[in-house]
């Protein structure tokens, strides 16, 4: 139970004296969240974590839906990764030099990702996303890019862009630092909308390279794509020469162990990775075929680098992840089974309290929006009630339960996610709705 949080508020005092914000991501900092009520405005800080709890520095312990975010499908402190990193650590943190377990993680992955033949890996998602965009950009010879309002893939200036007055018309900065000569190359669309979709390629004929799609959305909370959507954005960049980008960097190896591509058969022309399969290091990648991976220093003209990429450590950590899911695949079924039945128990709970709820859950990312009916894009996602996640949230934290601190991200389970951890969440789920009348 979040009995006392007093230590954690000392640390993020003292931490936003000289850290940003006082974390090194914003949404950390839980200001989606803050109530104007005491101890309910900072972050946890968290001492050590193991398999599905998180304990705070105050010793408080919690059932983790955040889990890094994602990569801990495994669960915290997954034994053979603390010693595979503990072995490699030994041997050296870094060599700037290639290392066999470079390409062992490569073909670990490869062997999962069919579409990809070959691959780069980098040090996160964003890394991933702004690379493969340079080289879509530059295998195409085509400028511009359309994404989805509510999809994330990295803060890459390209991506940090809103949707211009028309969903046909130039993208707009959706940051300061973002040039406006740059963000006009982005055309936003809303997600599962074809026709919109055709409409920015037919008003930008020839000029785009590619559609970026998280292709189960995270990160406006967990919105799959409607039946033939991702099929009709693959036939659709197929009739304008354009390259099918599947970021999934959240989905990979989550939502199946072949991912998004894999549950709605979709073969994407590149796919991007991140999260999982570093295990909690920080490790991202993107991958295509041989012909358009080639087009990448050094083998051709294309450049992209990184001091730590295919770091060894991150590599050991990977290769221990990967191979347990491999020989993990038949779990896979059972912890999204679990998974809808805890985000359907959740939405249940708020109904029953009055408050108008749906669920979404594919695989082990899910999420509890209270709303009447799920939402298909970001326009009905911000319809949301957004004011009673936050008490939500605070309320579950005290019943010992750590949900992502924002009404608008998805929620993940991990495979030491037990069947009485879920009916311990649900319990702690009805007397929250109860407790925040
Ligand atoms: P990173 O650069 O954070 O490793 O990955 C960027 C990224 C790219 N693509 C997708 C689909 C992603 O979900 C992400 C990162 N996800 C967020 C969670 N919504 C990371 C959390 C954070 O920003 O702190």
């Amino acid at each position: 139970m979040g009995s006392t949080r007093t230590r954690s508020e000392q640390l993020f005092a003292s931490a936003s004296e000289v850290l940003v914000g006082g974390v090194n991501s914003p949404v950390r900092a839980f200001r989606g969240v803050a109530l104007d009520e005491p101890h309910k405005r900072s972050p946890l800080f968290i001492e050590r974590a193991e398999g599905p709890w998180l304990y705070d520095v105050d010793g408080n312990g919690y059932i983790d839906y955040v889990l890094s975010w994602g990569p801990m499908l495994l669960g915290h402190a997954d034994p053979k990764v603390i010693e595979a990193v503990s072995l490699q650590a030994r041997k050296g943190t870094s060599f700037g030099a290639p290392c066999g377990l470079e390409e062992q993680l490569a073909r670990l992955v490869i062997q999962a990702f069919p579409s990809v033949e070959k691959l780069r890996f980098v040090s996160s998602g964003t890394e991933a996303t702004m690379s493969a965009l340079r080289l879509a950009r530059g295998v195409t010879g085509r400028e511009k890019l359309i994404k989805c309002e509510g999809c994330y893939h990295g803060h890459g200036d390209s991506f940090l862009v809103k949707a211009g007055s028309g969903v046909a018309t130039l993208g707009l900065p959706d940051s300061p630092g973002v040039p406006a000569d740059l963000a006009r190359h982005t055309l936003t669309v809303p997600y599962n909308d074809l026709d919109a979709m055709r409409q920015a390629f037919e008003h930008n004929a020839g000029a785009v390279a590619a559609v970026f799609l998280e292709p189960v959305v995270g990160n406006m909370g967990c919105v799959p794509p409607d039946e033939g959507y991702l099929q009709g954005a693959r036939a659709l960049c197929d009739e304008f020469g354009a390259l099918l980008v599947f970021d999934e960097v959240m989905t990979g190896f989550r939502i199946s162990l072949g991912g998004a591509q894999a549950h709605y058969g979709v073969r994407p022309d590149i796919t991007t990775f991140g999260k999982v399969i570093g295990g909690g290091l920080p490790v991202g990648a993107f991958g295509a075929s041989r012909a358009v991976m080639g087009q990448l220093a050094p083998e051709g003209p294309i450049y992209q680098a990184g001091t730590l990429s295919g770091n060894p450590l991150a590599m050991a950590a990977g290769i221990a992840t990967i191979s347990q899911l491999l020989a993990r695949q038949d779990d896979y079924p059972v912890l999204a089974a679990r998974t809808r039945h805890l985000a359907e128990g959740i939405a249940a709970a708020a109904r029953d309290a009055g408050h108008p709820a749906s669920a979404t859950a594919v695989g082990s990312m899910f999420s509890v929006f209270l709303r009447a009916t799920a939402p298909r894009n970001w326009e009905e996602v911000k319809a949301s009630d957004a004011a009673t996640f936050r008490r939500f949230f605070w309320a579950m934290q005290e019943r010992g339960v750590y949900l992502a601190p924002s009404a608008f991200e998805a929620g993940f389970t991990s495979f030491l996610h037990t069947d009485a951890l879920v009916e311990q969440t649900l319990a702690a789920a009805r007397e929250s709705f109860a407790a925040m009348g």
